[in-house]
């Protein structure tokens, strides 16, 4: 095992990080920014390291100063948490180069599905169901429209480069397509440097549930679960729960199977998350694989008991999981809701500045995971969530009673927070009757006026 671990990242899932590296005796270093100086990550990592000022690009996204402060303090390990450089293959292979371990998988698997469109012909080959659409890549409007017309509108647009919405555009009819298909395209070589694009029928209001997966470096796949992430807003998760309350048993129990599958395909290990969409009528496609651990890991953690960070770390060093599939028994409903530095009535728009004055939530079945405390100044440079509330019971309505207890509990002062808008979700009849689609967000806010 490590006897040292470097965290590249800030924010919650630093310290997270570094408290899994306490809880195994593994010393941490933190790495940060100037303007990070004072955050909480810095203070709980045994050693730390400035690597920069500004913009991420200057400091949690410079290759070459973070593996400078991984050689420089002898850590054996880099832990890239998610964002940042978690996904990014050439960033792996300069710390393979270096005799670094990542902990996530290899380039070449983050390279692979990374790609979509190639991890789409990938799963389709595995006989994994994915939504009709183009097998090659389609690399221009004309090529995209005899495509659109064998699939038949509406379609949906993606880049092969893209996710969490970048690059995606919906072509309602033929009239449309020529349009949209190079609006995405344009956004495509603008945001990733690739005019590579793929083609999918577009599927009205689905439904996101992904299947959590932990995978070894000696062939053993074992999933863990699924987390619904219906409630979204401009492709940013606001809620995220285990298990679905979307879906029967036997498509659960299909759903693990062909995550499982996905992930013995691709020679995967380390935490990944296959993503599907399910449909009105309980089908459900593959849309794309992340390659990392996920925000909303806590839900999974809390239904599983298993520590997913902890996890990564031994699977990293090269040890066989420590559970088989037999042993994961899924207990109770969780519930995760992000809390973010925003002004909901203003479009949302960031709200950095002091906390003044904070009290977080407690009690059975209540964990919070933040990097926040009273007197700590939330940054503009980065991203606007501070906080996890997650909540653990019996079953979902029981998880749901608890989070409004958490929520109505929660104090945070000095900054504008999302904490009331998350509050009236749950205390909206839809959601808590689990009827939740891509749409949710936009009916509650139409709603409101
Ligand atoms: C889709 C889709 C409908 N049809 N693909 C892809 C990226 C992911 N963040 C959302 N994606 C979608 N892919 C097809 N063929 C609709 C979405 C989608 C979505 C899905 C579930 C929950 C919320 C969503 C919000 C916007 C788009």
């Amino acid at each position: 095992m490590y006897n040292k671990i470097l965290i590249a990242n800030r924010g919650e899932i630093a310290v997270r990080i570094i408290r899994a590296c306490r809880n195994m005796r593994i010393a941490s270093v933190a790495v940060y920014s100037k303007e990070d100086k004072d955050a909480l990550h810095v203070k709980l990592a045994d050693q730390k390291i400035c690597i920069g000022e500004g913009s991420a690009k200057n400091s949690y996204l410079n290759m070459d100063r973070i593996i400078s402060a991984a050689l420089i303090t002898k850590a054996q390990a880099i832990h890239p948490g998610f964002g940042f450089l978690s996904e990014n293959s050439e960033f792996v292979r300069k710390c393979q180069t270096y005799s670094i371990d990542f902990i996530g998988p290899g380039a070449d698997i983050i390279d692979k599905m990374g790609n979509k469109s190639h991890a789409r012909k990938t799963m389709m080959e595995a006989g994994i169901p994915v939504v009709q659409g183009t097998i090659e890549p389609v690399y221009n409007a004309e090529e995209g429209m005899k495509q659109a017309k064998l699939i038949g509108f509406p379609v949906l647009i993606k880049a092969s480069s893209g996710g969490g919405g970048k690059g995606m555009r919906v072509a309602e009819d033929k009239d449309e397509f020529e349009f949209s298909f190079n609006t995405a395209q344009r956004e495509s070589i603008h945001a990733f440097a690739d005019d590579t694009m793929y083609i999918e029928k577009y599927i009205i209001k689905p439904r996101h549930v992904e299947i959590q997966i932990m995978a070894d470096k000696h062939g053993n796949v074992v999933t863990l679960g699924d987390r619904d992430c219906s409630v979204q807003r401009n492709h940013q998760k606001m809620i995220e729960e285990s298990p679905s309350p979307a879906i029967n048993d036997k498509i659960r129990q299909k759903m693990y199977n062909m995550a499982a599958l996905a992930a013995k395909t691709v020679g995967y290990y380390s935490a990944g998350t296959i993503e599907f969409i399910v449909t009105q009528t309980g089908d459900f496609y593959f849309i794309e694989m992340n390659t990392r651990i996920q925000v909303e890991h806590p839900v999974t953690e809390m239904v599983t008991g298993i520590d997913l960070i902890e996890t990564q770390i031994e699977v990293a060093a090269g040890e066989r999981l420590s559970f088989s599939q037999e042993d994961i028994k899924l207990t109770g409903h969780a519930i995760e809701c992000r809390i973010n530095a925003e002004i909901p009535e203003k479009n949302f728009r960031p709200s950095p500045g002091l906390i003044t004055h904070i009290h977080l939530p407690g009690g059975n079945g209540v964990r919070v995971d933040t990097a926040i405390y009273e007197g700590y100044l939330v940054p503009s440079e980065y991203d606007s969530m501070i906080a996890k509330i997650i909540v653990h019971g019996k079953d979902r309505q029981s998880a749901i009673n608890r989070m409004r207890t958490a929520l109505d509990e929660l104090v945070i002062m000095g900054i504008s927070t999302n904490v009331n808008f998350q509050y009236l979700i749950f205390k909206n009849p839809n959601f808590c009757a689990g009827e939740t689609d891509t749409g949710f967000i936009e009916s509650l806010l139409n709603y409101k006026e």
